[in-house]
C-alpha cells in the first residue's frame, strides 16, 4: 500500500518540419562543443525524457520518513493515442495497485487543463482520496484547483514540510498552521493559511531519489544538477523562480558532492548540466563547486546572466572543465530590456560573449519574441542580433521561442498595463511554439508566430551555413 501516489504528465508536442531541422543543428552543434553526442536528433530540447525532479525531490522526505509512496507517469504517448477515458481507466487501475491515500499532482500550465480534469474525475469517483497538487501553475491558481477537487494546493518550496504535510492530511489536522497552503474547507471553499512560504534552508535537503528512474537516467546524455536555488532578479516574464524565494541560497559541497555520486551510480558518468538560473551569482560558490567538477573528468555546462561574469571567471570555469555557458539575452531592443526589467543592455550581452569566447567557452543564448509593446521593427531587430553574433562566431547556439505570458508574472497579472491581451484559461494555447496565446498592442497572435517561426527559419539557415566555430 502506498501512503503517496506521485503521478507525473508529460505534455505532449508535434514538432513541425522547421523545429525538426532547427533541433537537428542544435544537438550537432551541442556534441561539437561538449566532446561526445548529444541527443536522439530531431527531439526538442523540451522533450527530452528527463526524470522528475519535484518527485525525486518531495519522494526524499517521504523516504526518511518511512512513509510509502509510487510513482506512475502519464506519458505523452498516453496524452495523445488515447484519449480521457483510457486515461480514467489508467487511473482507476493504479488506484487498485497501489491502494494510496493521497494521489499528488504537479501542473504546469500546458498540462493544466488535463490534471484538472483528472481532478475532477477523482473527486467524483473515488471522494476519501486526497488529492494534493502544487508546482508553478497551481500557485496562482489555487481556487480553480481546489474547485476542481484538489484537498490542498501547497505553494513555494516544500521539500521539507511535505512529510509532515502528508501525515496531517492523513490525520485530517489542522492544516492552518502551515505556510503557503490553500485547503478546501468542509464547505467546499478555498481558505488560504497566512504564513508566507519560507526560504528552504538548502543544506537540510535530502538527497533526491534519483534511483527511482535509473532507466530513464541512463537514456538521456546529460545529468541536471542544480546547486542552487533562487534568482534576486525580476524580470517581468519570467516564471523561473516566482513561486519559490527570490533569495539565492547555495547548497554545501558536501550534499552536492553526494548528489553527484549517487547521479554516478544510478544514471552512469555523464555530462552535467547545472541549471541553476544564474550559477556564477555567487562566486565564491560557483568556484567551489567548479573544483569540485574538475575531478570528475567530464564535461559541464552552465547558465548565468551576462552582467555576472569577468573574464577572469570566465578562464578559471573553462580551466575546470565547463564547456558552455547560457546567457538570457531576450531581445535586442534596449527599450524593450528596459521595460522588461532586464537590468543590462545588448553590449552588455556581446562582451560577455566575446569573453566567453575568449576563454574558450561554447556560448548558448536565449531569445523570445513577444514582449509587451514588442513590435514587427523590434522583432526583426533581435533576428538581426542573433543572427550577426552567429555569423561573428559570437554564439554556437540560439534557444528562440514565443515569450509566454504564465500565471504569476507580472506581464500575466499586468496585462492591460503591458498592453497584451491574453486568451487567460485557455491554458492549452500557452504555447511556446504554437499560435500565441496572446497580442501586443502592436502584434496580432498570428503576427507573433509568424515573426517567431520566421526568425526561427533564419537561425537554422544560418547555424547550418557558419559550421561550428569555438
Ligand atoms: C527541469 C525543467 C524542465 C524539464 C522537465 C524535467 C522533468 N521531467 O521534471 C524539461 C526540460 C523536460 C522541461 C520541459 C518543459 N518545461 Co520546464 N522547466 C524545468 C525547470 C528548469 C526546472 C523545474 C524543476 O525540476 N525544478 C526542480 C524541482 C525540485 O523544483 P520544482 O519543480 O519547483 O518543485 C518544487 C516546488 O515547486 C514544490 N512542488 C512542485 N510540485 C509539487 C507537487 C506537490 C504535490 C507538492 C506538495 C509540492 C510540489 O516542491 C518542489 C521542491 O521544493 C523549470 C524552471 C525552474 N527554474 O523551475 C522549467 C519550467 C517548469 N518549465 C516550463 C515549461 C513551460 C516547460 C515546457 C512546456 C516547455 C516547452 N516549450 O515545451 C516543457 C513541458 C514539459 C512536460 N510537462 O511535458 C515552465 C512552466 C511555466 C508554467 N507556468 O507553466 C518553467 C517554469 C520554465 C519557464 N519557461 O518559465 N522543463
Ligand atoms: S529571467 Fe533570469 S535573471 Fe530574470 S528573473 Fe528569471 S531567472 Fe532571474
Amino acid at each position: 500500500m502506498a501512503i503517496v501516489l506521485f503521478i507525473e504528465v508529460e505534455r505532449s508536442q508535434e514538432l513541425s518540419y522547421l523545429e525538426k531541422e532547427f533541433f537537428d543543428t542544435y544537438w550537432d552543434r551541442m556534441s561539437g562543443l561538449l566532446g561526445m553526442p548529444m541527443l536522439q536528433r530531431t527531439l526538442s530540447n523540451y522533450a527530452v525524457p528527463e526524470p522528475p525532479h519535484w518527485v525525486m525531490h518531495l519522494s526524499a522526505g517521504l523516504r526518511a520518513a518511512e512513509l510509502p509512496f509510487e510513482v506512475r507517469t502519464i506519458s505523452k504517448k498516453d496524452d495523445v493515442t488515447n484519449g480521457l477515458n483510457c486515461i480514467f481507466q489508467m487511473l482507476d487501475v493504479w488506484i487498485d495497485e497501489t491502494s494510496p491515500s493521497i494521489i499528488a499532482f504537479s501542473p504546469i500550465t500546458i498540462t493544466s487543463t488535463l490534471i484538472s480534469r483528472l481532478l475532477r474525475y477523482l473527486h467524483a469517483t473515488h471522494p476519501g482520496l486526497l488529492l494534493l497538487v502544487e508546482g508553478p501553475h497551481a500557485t496562482f491558481l489555487d481556487e480553480e484547483l481546489i474547485q476542481d477537487g484538489a484537498t490542498a494546493v501547497a505553494h513555494g518550496e516544500y521539500d521539507l514540510y511535505f512529510p509532515r504535510l502528508v501525515q496531517a492530511l492523513i490525520k485530517n489536522e489542522d492544516l492552518s498552521k502551515f505556510p503557503a497552503l490553500s485547503y478546501r474547507h468542509s464547505n467546499g471553499s478555498a481558505v488560504r493559511t497566512d504564513l508566507p512560504p519560507s526560504a528552504v534552508d538548502v543544506s537540510e535537503l535530502p538527497v533526491p531519489c534519483f534511483d527511482l528512474f535509473c532507466e530513464r537516467g541512463r537514456s538521456i546524455p546529460y545529468i541536471r544538477l542544480f546547486t542552487q536555488r533562487g534568482c534576486p532578479h525580476n524580470c517581468v516574464f519570467c516564471a523561473n523562480t516566482l513561486w519559490k524565494n527570490s533569495k539565492i541560497r547555495c547548497k554545501p559541497i558536501e550534499l552536492l558532492a553526494e548528489e553527484i555520486a549517487v547521479t554516478k551510480v544510478c544514471y552512469g558518468t555523464k555530462p552535467l548540466f547545472i541549471a541553476d538560473e544564474t550559477f556564477t551569482y555567487d562566486w565564491e560558490h560557483a568556484s567551489r563547486v567548479s573544483k569540485h567538477l574538475s575531478d570528475m573528468g567530464m564535461p559541464w555546462f552552465i547558465q548565468t546572466r551576462p552582467d555576472r561574469c569577468t573574464l577572469n571567471q570566465l578562464e578559471f570555469l573553462v580551466d575546470h572543465g565547463c564547456r558552455i555557458i547560457s546567457f538570457g539575452a531576450e531581445s535586442a531592443s534596449s527599450q524593450i530590456l528596459k521595460i522588461i526589467r532586464k537590468g543590462f543592455d545588448c553590449n552588455a550581452l556581446e562582451t560577455a560573449c566575446r569573453a566567453a569566447k575568449k576563454a574558450g567557452l561554447g556560448v548558448l543564448t536565449y531569445w523570445l519574441i513577444g514582449f509587451p509593446f514588442e513590435t514587427r521593427d523590434t522583432a526583426i531587430m533581435t533576428h538581426d542580433k542573433m543572427l550577426a553574433l552567429v555569423e561573428e562566431g559570437l554564439t554556437d547556439l540560439i534557444e528562440y521561442f514565443i515569450c509566454v505570458p504564465y500565471p504569476g508574472t507580472d506581464v500575466y497579472e499586468k496585462s492591460d498595463e503591458y498592453g497584451l491581451t491574453i486568451q487567460k484559461g485557455n491554458w492549452e494555447s500557452f504555447r511556446e511554439n504554437g499560435i500565441s496565446c496572446f497580442s501586443t498592442s502592436e502584434l496580432s497572435r498570428i503576427e507573433i508566430y509568424d515573426l517567431w517561426f520566421s526568425g526561427l527559419e533564419k537561425i537554422t539557415n544560418c547555424m547550418k551555413a557558419t559550421g561550428q566555430k569555438t
